[in-house]
């Protein structure tokens, strides 16, 4: 199977603005913001999408989430945010490497399109 873009952004073979690296995640900004901060939290170990995750995958997720809050807390996103994942057709997914939507720094409606 081919890389992902995501792959490729991990493995440094397409540059992305990288706000957060560590052993087995990155956080890049979205090449088309929906929002004023609009970051992909990615991780190392490839899944493809939730759908098709596996208990083996669950401190993988988890670190995910944790890596929001630190992301959030680094650029002081006191006011909020919200967390996404599209996970199929139905949900806009375009990239089969899963990733994490933080969006914030603008109100953001509820109930989400
Ligand atoms: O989200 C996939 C997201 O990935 C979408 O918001 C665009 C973004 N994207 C695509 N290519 C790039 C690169 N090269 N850098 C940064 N962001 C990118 P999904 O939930 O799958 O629809």
């Amino acid at each position: 199977m081919s890389k992902t873009i995501f792959q490729r952004i991990i493995d440094r073979e397409i540059p992305a603005k990288i706000e957060y690296e560590d052993e087995h995640c990155i956080v890049i900004h979205d090449i088309q913001p929906q929002a004023p901060v609009h970051l992909l939290i990615v991780p190392k170990q490839v899944i493809t999408r939730v759908a098709e995750s596996t208990p083996a995958d669950e401190a993988a997720l988890g670190h995910l989430i944790t890596t929001a809050g630190v992301v959030a807390r680094k650029l002081n996103l006191a006011r909020g945010f919200r967390l996404v994942i599209n996970n199929g057709p139905d949900a806009c997914e375009t990239v089969p490497h899963l990733h994490i939507h933080l969006l914030a720094q603008r109100q953001l409606g509820w109930p989400p399109g």
